[in-house]
C-alpha cells in the first residue's frame, strides 16, 4: 500500500490518468490524496469530477475553483465572471457532484504519516489544534443548510439572518478570512493581509510580501503538501513543505508524489 499525492489537475484528464498509469494505482490497495483544483481551465473538468468521485481510496481537498464552482452552481457567481471556466462542467450529472464536493474537507491531517493537505496554505502561527478547529468551521457550513448564505457571504458579502444564528458577524469574518488562507494565500504582508497580486518565487518578491511558509511552527510535527502556486520553485521552500502544482494546466506538467520514498513521478502536458 502507497500513498500518493498529485497536485492541481485542472481539467486535464488525459493526464491525470496517463499518470495514474504511470505510478501503477491501485485504488483497492494505495491512496490517492489530490490537493484541490481538480476543475476549470482545462477542458476536460466533468470527466476529472466523475473520475476522482467513483475511485473509492481517494481523498481531495477543496481549493478555490471547487468553491467557485459551487458559487456558479447556486447562480452567486455568473459564468461570465469567471474567466477560467470551460464548457462542460454544468451537465445534468452535476447535481450530484455537487452534492458530493460539499462534504469534502478544506484540510487533511494524517497524525500517524505526520503529513497535512491543504490547497494553498496555512498561517504561520497556527497550531495543529487551530487549524483543525478552523477547518471544521468552515466544513460545518458547507454541510450544513445554510451553505449556499455561507457563499452568498463569502463572494458577496451578503449576510443573511440565517448565517448569525449560528456565528456572530465578526467570527463569520473570521471564517472567511480563514478559508481565504486555506484555499488562496500565498504571501502576506502587514498583520497578515493576504496578496493576490503577486505570484513568483520569493527571490524576486516585492520587500513587503512574506511567503506563507516561512517559519510555520508545526512544521516541527507535520509536513504540508499543496498546491495553487505553480510558479513556485521547489528550491524556495523549506524542508517537509511539498508545493506538487506543476502548472500542467499553463503546458507544463502534472506531478505526483510517493509519500513512502518520496518519489516524485511526472506527466508533460500533451
Ligand atoms: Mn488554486
Amino acid at each position: 500500500m502507497s500513498i500518493y499525492f498529485i497536485g492541481d489537475i485542472h481539467g486535464c484528464y488525459d493526464e491525470l490518468c496517463k499518470l495514474l498509469d504511470i505510478i501503477n494505482y491501485d485504488d483497492n490497495n494505495d491512496q490517492l490524496l489530490l490537493t484541490g483544483d481538480l476543475i476549470f481551465r482545462g477542458n476536460k473538468s466533468l470527466e476529472v469530477l466523475k473520475l476522482v468521485y467513483k475511485l473509492k481510496n481517494t481523498n481531495i481537498v477543496l481549493g478555490n475553483h471547487e468553491l467557485n464552482l459551487l458559487a456558479l452552481y447556486n447562480g452567486i457567481l455568473l459564468k461570465n465572471t469567471i474567466f477560467s471556466i470551460t464548457n462542460n462542467v454544468f451537465s445534468s450529472e452535476v447535481e450530484e457532484l455537487i452534492n458530493w464536493l460539499k462534504f469534502q474537507p478544506i484540510l487533511l491531517i494524517n497524525k500517524i504519516k505526520k503529513f497535512i493537505v491543504v490547497h494553498a496554505g496555512i498561517l504561520p502561527f497556527w497550531s495543529t489544534k487551530k487549524i483543525i478547529k478552523y477547518s471544521k468551521e468552515i466544513e460545518f457550513l458547507l454541510k450544513s443548510n445554510y451553505y449556499k448564505y455561507f457563499l452568498d457571504f463569502l463572494f458577496k458579502n451578503i449576510v443573511n439572518e440565517e448565517l448569525l444564528k449560528l456565528f456572530t458577524l465578526y467570527k463569520l469574518k473570521c471564517i472567511k478570512f480563514n478559508i481565504n488562507v486555506f484555499t488562496r494565500i500565498r504571501y502576506y504582508y502587514n498583520y497578515y493581509q493576504l496578496d493576490n497580486k503577486y505570484l513568483g518565487n520569493p527571490i524576486n518578491k516585492p520587500t513587503h510580501l512574506i511567503p506563507w511558509f516561512n517559519k510555520v511552527q508545526i512544521l516541527n510535527k507535520y509536513s504540508i503538501i499543496f498546491g495553487h502556486w505553480s510558479t513556485l520553485t521547489s528550491k524556495y521552500t523549506p524542508n517537509k513543505i511539498y508545493n506538487i502544482d506543476t502548472g500542467c494546466c499553463w503546458g507544463k506538467k502534472l506531478t505526483a508524489l510517493c509519500w513512502d520514498n518520496k518519489k516524485y513521478y511526472y506527466v508533460n502536458k500533451n
